[in-house]
C-alpha cells in the first residue's frame, strides 16, 4: 500500500524548513512520496504579501525539483474557490483510493483543527503528523493528541524535526533588508527570489498594485455569489473609467469597486453582530434596514481590517456608497455613481441618461440618481435613511445653482 504525505502551506516562499518536516515524515514513517498543495488565495490574511499563486508554486517546483519522492500537487490553486483541509484530502483520496494519506501539520494545528470544516472528516481521511514545536511542551502535545483521539477517533503521531530558525515572514524580510538567504531556501528557490525581484518592495508601485488589485478581485470571487462578483467588477471598470474621464486615481477608484460590497454575504444580523463586537455605531434605520444601509458601513470596516486598505478617501467611498453624503469627494461620487450605471445594472429609471451624464458632471449626476432613488424608495416599505435626504438636498441645491 502506497504511502503518501501531505505537505500544504502558503509557501510564501518555501523554504529549508518546509523541506526539512517532509524529509523527516518520508523517513521516520517509512512514506513512498511526499506531495506539497500550496494553498489558493489565502484571503483573509497578508493580501499585499502573498504573491499570486502561480508565482509560489514556481518556487515549490524549484525546490522540489532534484527530490525524486516529492512532488507538486495543483489541486488547491486550480480550485476557483475557497479550499478545505477536507475537501482536498477526500479529492487525492478519489484519485488514489489504495494510497493511505499522512496529512503534515505544525503542532500548533492540533490545538484549532477542531475549529477546521469537518474535523471528523479529516481525521477519517488522514492520519496526522504533527511536527514539533518550541512553544509547545510533549506533555501538553500528548494531552492534545489523547483528546483528539478520543473525540473523533484521529490518529495522530508526533513528528521529531531538529528546531530550526527559518520561515517565509523572516525570508521576505531578510530579502527587503538585502540580507542573505542562502542558508534558508535552495539555492534555485533564492536565483528565483532575486531574479523576479519578488518581496522587495522597491519594484514599480505600478507592478505592486497590479498584483493587489489582482488579489482583491480573486478574494472578492471567493467571497461574493456570481452575480454580486460580476456586478462588483462592473463596478471597478465602471469606477475606472468615470476616474479616467473625472481625472481621479483609477487603482483607487478599482480598488473601491471590488470592495464595496464585500460586506454584502454577511446576513443582516451578522452585520449588526459585527457592529456590535467592534462598537460600530448602527442608527435605528440600518438597524432596520442592515441589508440595504449596513453593509456599507460594515464593507468599509472590513475594507480596513479584512483587505489592508489604509486610504481614508477608498474607505470613505465604500462608507457612503449607499445614502452618499453632502460634500462628496469626487472618488465617493464616482463609487456611488458606478454602482448605479455599471453595465449589469437592469431595471432602473433614466439609466441610459444617467450613464450618459455620468461622464459630463458628477454632482448633476449624484442628484439625479438620488431623486431617482428616493422616488423608488417611496415605493417601497424600505425607511428612507435621513443621510440619502440630506444628500439629496444637498446636490439637489448644487445642481439648481448651476443649471
Ligand atoms: O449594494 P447594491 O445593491 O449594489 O447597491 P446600494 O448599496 O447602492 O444599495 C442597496 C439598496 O439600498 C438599494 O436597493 C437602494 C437602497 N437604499 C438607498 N438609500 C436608501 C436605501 N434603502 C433604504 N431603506 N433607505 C435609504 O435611505
Ligand atoms: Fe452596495
Ligand atoms: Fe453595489
Amino acid at each position: 500500500m502506497k504511502k503518501i504525505g501531505i505537505m500544504g502551506g502558503t509557501f510564501n516562499p518555501i523554504h529549508l524548513g518546509h523541506l526539512e518536516i517532509a524529509k523527516k515524515a518520508l523517513e521516520q514513517f517509512a512514506l513512498h512520496e511526499v506531495l506539497f498543495v500550496p494553498s489558493g488565495v489565502p484571503y483573509m490574511k497578508d493580501l499585499d504579501t502573498v504573491l499570486p499563486a502561480e508565482t509560489r508554486c514556481e518556487m515549490t517546483r524549484l525546490a522540489i525539483r532534484n527530490i525524486p519522492s516529492f512532488s507538486l500537487s495543483l489541486i488547491e490553486v486550480d480550485k476557483a474557490k475557497n479550499t478545505y483541509t477536507c475537501e482536498t484530502l477526500k479529492d487525492l483520496k478519489d484519485a488514489a483510493p489504495d494510497a493511505t494519506f499522512y496529512f503534515l501539520l505544525g503542532a500548533d494545528s492540533l490545538w484549532a483543527i477542531e475549529q477546521w470544516k469537518n474535523p471528523q472528516e479529516i481525521f477519517g481521511r488522514a492520519h496526522v503528523l504533527a511536527a514539533v514545536r518550541d512553544n509547545k511542551s510533549m506533555a501538553d502535545m500528548e494531552k492534545q493528541i489523547a483528546y483528539l483521539t478520543g473525540k473523533f477517533g484521529a490518529r495522530i503521531s508526533i513528528l521529531e524535526i531538529p528546531a530550526m530558525e527559518v520561515s517565509s515572514t523572516m525570508i521576505r524580510e531578510r530579502v527587503r533588508n538585502k540580507l542573505p538567504i542562502h542558508d534558508l531556501v535552495p539555492e534555485a528557490v533564492e536565483n528565483y527570489i532575486y531574479d523576479h525581484k519578488l518581496y522587495q518592495e522597491e519594484y514599480a508601485m505600478g507592478e505592486k498594485s497590479k498584483i493587489e488589485l489582482q488579489e482583491l478581485r480573486k478574494a472578492m470571487e471567493q467571497e461574493l455569489s456570481s452575480k454580486r462578483y460580476l456586478h462588483t467588477l462592473g463596478v471597478s471598470y465602471t469606477a475606472a473609467c468615470l476616474a479616467m474621464a473625472h481625472g481621479a486615481d483609477m487603482d483607487s477608484a478599482m480598488t473601491a469597486g471590488l470592495l464595496h460590497d464585500c460586506a454584502k454575504p454577511l446576513k443582516g444580523e451578522e452585520q449588526i453582530a459585527l457592529c456590535e463586537k467592534n462598537h460600530l455605531e448602527i442608527s435605528d434605520v440600518e438597524r432596520l434596514n442592515p441589508s440595504a444601509l449596513l453593509h456599507a458601513k460594515v464593507g468599509a470596516y472590513l475594507a480596513e481590517t479584512r483587505y489592508g486598505v489604509t486610504v481614508p478617501d477608498i474607505l470613505n467611498a465604500i462608507r457612503y456608497h449607499t445614502t452618499g453624503r453632502p460634500q462628496m469627494s469626487k472618488l465617493e461620487k464616482i463609487l456611488y455613481i458606478a454602482d448605479y450605471i455599471e453595465p449589469g445594472r437592469r431595471h432602473v429609471a433614466d439609466l441610459e441618461q444617467i450613464r450618459q451624464m455620468a461622464y459630463q458632471n458628477l454632482d448633476t449626476t449624484m442628484a439625479k440618481i438620488l431623486e431617482n432613488t428616493l422616488a423608488y424608495l417611496k415605493t417601497t416599505d424600505g425607511q428612507i435613511d435621513s443621510m440619502t435626504e440630506e444628500t439629496y438636498e444637498y446636490y439637489k441645491k448644487g445642481s439648481s445653482l448651476r443649471h
